[in-house]
């Protein structure tokens, strides 16, 4: 049996695919609210195909709790927060389960963490915790770093599809979880060691952060200089070896907004590209205000009440509002006394979590004489006709209307 801990944006989904898959398994964690709705027969969040996969595992046997299993193998999948201030990351999650794990699991068992952490954490701080139990790593106890790679979105499809990695310090034990991983994974699964699984899960994160990074540097020179940023980047992607990403408000999630700051926060004065590809990142949220006061300037148009701000989510056709460019957004008007105006509407949030925020896609349009669209969901894109007569700042390149203003 496998017990896996966390039941959250990975460790749901995973429990899921192996129940799915013909793997015996019990879901645990601490939250007693959400352990209650998955056994009321609902699933936490929205995900494409989730609902599917959830009753083909209830009626495969999974169970949920928030007690820990006596068992042989593990799947911690917590969140791994970095701290604002020193970049580092921050394990107490991590460290807590694996304690849990650590007062029920009998000798022999495996301990896969699937958190994204950075290399050496499980150097620094799970083998300690597991020591201190009084467990032989490698004897008693075996540990094992198998790193989630799937897109909020497409999870389902990627979960079965994606290569993944395996991080082990024994081969045989890495070839073990490999097999249970292959339950359901069509992917290849390479078996490495665990710094490596560690840092390669962190690169991969990076690698697109920088890119994207570099897209949207190319937006502000191109603003700066009225150039059309977006059919640069069309011509130049015809090239065989170049493929520049897409600019955007800036870089949510809980992902790749985070991970690059523990390579900043571990590798100071290496990190140089690393830490300003975040910095160009994290300034968009700001860029994009700049562009909506000089929009309104351009249109004589005063009231920021009549301003509305499509989209909370970090991206489009998710319910996930960690790290969201729109609530940096938020968070920076307020800082600067002019918030609290501004409308806002998401299709995919139902409850009220930032002021003067509306809940009905006609409301909200009536409302307001600017739209700024900051997330591409499907029903804007369904709805684009609406936008006809408002003055339209569109950050995702979705809205063809003429007149629509870009990045
Ligand atoms: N974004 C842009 N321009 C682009 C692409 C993305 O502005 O061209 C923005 C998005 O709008 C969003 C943010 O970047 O705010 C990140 O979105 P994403 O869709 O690129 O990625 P995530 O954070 O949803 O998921 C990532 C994935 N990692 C990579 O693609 C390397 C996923 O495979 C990982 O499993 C996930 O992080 C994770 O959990 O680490």
């Amino acid at each position: 049996m496998i017990n896996v801990i966390g039941l959250g944006y990975i460790g749901l989904p995973t429990a899921l695919m192996m129940a799915s898959h013909g793997v015996e398994v019990v879901g645990t964690d601490y939250n007693k609210e959400l352990v209650a709705t998955l056994n009321a027969g609902k699933t936490t969040f929205e995900e494409k195909g989730l609902d599917e996969l959830f009753q083909n595992a209830v009626n495969a046997g999974i169970k949920f709790t928030t007690e820990y299993q006596v068992t042989d193998t593990y799947i911690v999948s917590v969140p791994t927060p970095y701290d604002k201030d020193s970049k580092k990351i921050d394990a107490c999650y991590v460290n807590a389960a694996v304690k849990d794990v650590m007062k029920v699991c009998p000798k022999g068992a495996t301990v896969v963490i699937e958190s994204t952490v950075s290399p050496g954490t499980i150097d620094k701080f799970v083998r300690p915790v597991i020591e201190e139990n009084g467990f032989v790593i490698g004897k008693d106890i075996n540990l094992v770093h198998a790193p989630e790679r799937i897109i909020p979105g497409n999870m389902v499809y990627e979960l079965l599809h994606n290569n993944r990695t395996i991080g082990a310090d024994d081969k045989a034990i890495g070839e073990k979880i490999k097999n249970l991983y292959a339950s359901f994974c069509q992917g290849e699964i390479v078996v490495t060691d665990i710094k490596t699984a560690e840092m390669t899960k962190v690169v991969e994160n990076t690698f697109r952060d920088i890119n994207i990074a570099f897209a949207n540097e190319l937006a502000k020179i191109c603003r700066s200089d009225n150039m059309d940023v977006y059919e640069i980047i069309r011509i130049a992607n015809k090239h065989p070896r170049v493929n520049i990403l897409t600019p955007g408000p800036g870089v949510g999630g809980h992902c790749i907004s985070v991970d690059p700051w523990f390579l900043v926060g571990d590798y100071p004065g290496l990190a140089n590209i690393i830490l300003a590809a975040r910095k160009i990142n994290d300034s968009m949220p700001d860029f994009v205000l700049e562009r909506i006061a000089n929009i309104m300037k351009e249109n004589n148009m005063t009231d920021v009440s009549r301003v509305g701000f499509y989209g909370l989510t970090y991206k489009e056709n998710v319910d996930d509002m960690r790290e969201s460019p729109t609530l940096q957004m938020l968070a920076s008007m307020e800082r600067h006394l002019c918030g609290n105006s501004v409308k806002v509407y998401d299709p995919y949030i139902k409850k009220d979590v930032v002021p003067n925020q509306m809940h009905d896609l006609d409301e909200f349009l009536n409302a307001v004489d600017f739209v700024v669209l900051l997330v591409g969901h499907n029903e804007i894109k369904e709805n684009m006709d609406k936008l006809k007569g408002k003055i339209v700042l569109d950050t995702r390149k979705i809205c063809d209307l003429e007149g629509t203003y870009r990045l």
